[in-house]
């Protein structure tokens, strides 16, 4: 999609600090890093949000996430780590194109829930 800030990272036309890449996933860093390590993981297919979500992207994204979950653990050493994810407006989604965030948890104070 042309006017999609995520389509333009997997197409390169602006870029990202990647976490993470295969033939159907993207991992990068969030530009807002509510706390150190705050990946997205997403399709590299346009889809708006859960509800557009075939079973094979489905698939594609949520095998990955265990693997880049366990490199956050070993960059960061976290003590734990929230998988997130918003669908539509109203759920506090901003950027509609499928994403999951990994947030690494430090305890107490570190900036997130
Ligand atoms: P959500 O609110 O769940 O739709 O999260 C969207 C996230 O996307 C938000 O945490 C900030 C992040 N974001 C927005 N624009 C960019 C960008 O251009 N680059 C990166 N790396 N992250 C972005």
């Amino acid at each position: 999609m042309s006017d999609c800030i995520f389509c333009k990272i997997v197409n390169g036309d602006i870029p990202a600090a990647k976490v993470y890449e295969n033939e159907h996933v993207l991992a990068f860093l969030d530009i807002s890093q509510v706390t150190k390590g705050h990946t997205l993981v997403i399709p590299k297919v346009h889809k708006e949000n859960l509800f557009e979500l075939t079973p094979e992207t489905s698939k594609d994204l949520f095998e990955s996430v265990p693997e880049i979950a366990n490199a956050l653990k070993k960059e960061f050493s976290p003590l734990g780590l929230n998988l997130v994810n918003n669908n539509g407006e109203h759920a506090g989604q901003t950027v509609f194109h499928f994403h999951v965030h990994l947030i690494p948890r430090y305890g107490k104070g570190d900036g997130f829930g």
